[in-house]
């Protein structure tokens, strides 16, 4: 299908992204920014508790807890694996149309995450990194990383930062920073380059766009100055065409989400594990 104009593509190729106006409406947000909190607030499966994974700064018990849970959350992993309204958010029919624009018909989702930044943790920050050096299967630039906030998103609330063309930068290593959240790793260099962080644009966006970007592009997040929330749906697509290249982590479990599936290619994984891997809770 493919609903991008020429003009959107062309800004993805040259740029590493793009950005898709109101890919969702306020009902559809509300819908999940209420079920979130449901979540955020206990209803959620014993066995998919580790699912919730507190900041860091609430985890190390450096900050006191807040009374409201929801404020001391990093994220909600994959909440399609135990949650039917959470699920809804891998198959949004405006976002498949973009993806097929630029990677074809035949897409499999992967990695939903809600994403907060606490309010008022300013430190609360996600380094410099380029997504596929997450990812162990081929060919990297059938990969498109998708970025919707349920918030209205800037500077002050950490809303999300990129270094325009660095797609065609080499994909480099991750490593650990200490006090960032575990899982949160960076490229090898990328945090303390001044060039990155003086051609990095932060993205001003109202709540319900959608921002398509290459999972080589170098980007990052700051921490949430404000007293309100800060809440974003992410989640990977590839080409359903796309071949492992070796073993990954068990969280990265492909879904169907348009097209055809194809022998030797990703797999759909039926029943995907409700537990968490230690990858990604902050230990
Ligand atoms: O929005 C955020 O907090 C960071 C998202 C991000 O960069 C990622 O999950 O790779």
């Amino acid at each position: 299908m493919g609903s991008l104009t020429a003009e959107q593509i062309e800004h993805f190729d040259e740029h590493g992204y793009v950005v898709v106006p109101q890919v969702i409406d306020r009902t559809q947000i509300d819908r999940y920014l209420n079920r979130a909190r449901e979540i955020a607030h206990g209803d959620i499966p014993e066995a998919a508790a580790n699912r919730l994974v507190k900041d860091i700064e609430f985890a190390k018990k450096r900050l006191p807890m807040p009374e409201d849970p929801e404020h001391a959350l990093w994220k909600i992993v994959n909440p399609d694996r135990f949650d039917a309204v959470m699920a809804e958010c891998m198959r949004f029919p405006k976002v498949i149309d973009a993806v097929s624009s630029l990677i074809g018909d035949d897409l499999m989702a992967f990695l939903l995450m809600f994403i907060y930044k606490p309010p008022g943790v300013p430190g609360s920050l996600h380094p410099f990194h380029q997504d596929a050096a997450y990812f162990s299967f081929a060919p990297q630039d059938q990969c498109i990383g998708v970025w919707i906030p349920m918030d209205d998103v800037n500077a002050a609330n950490g809303s999300l930062c990129i270094v325009p063309g660095s797609h065609r930068l080499e994909v480099k290593q991750l490593e650990m920073k200490e006090g960032i959240n575990f899982g949160a790793l960076a490229s090898q260099g990328a945090e303390e380059n001044n060039e990155f962080h003086e051609q990095a644009i932060t993205l001003d966006l109202p709540a319900g766009d959608c921002v398509l970007f290459s999972t080589r592009l170098l980007h990052r997040t700051n921490g949430n100055t404000t007293r309100g929330h800060r809440r974003v749906v992410t989640l990977h697509m590839a080409n359903s065409h796309c071949k492992h290249t070796g073993q990954h982590f068990s969280e990265f479990a492909f879904t169907s989400v348009a097209g055809d599936v194809f022998d030797g290619c990703l797999k759909p994984v039926d029943n995907p594990t409700m537990g968490i891997t230690n990858e990604f809770i902050d230990g």
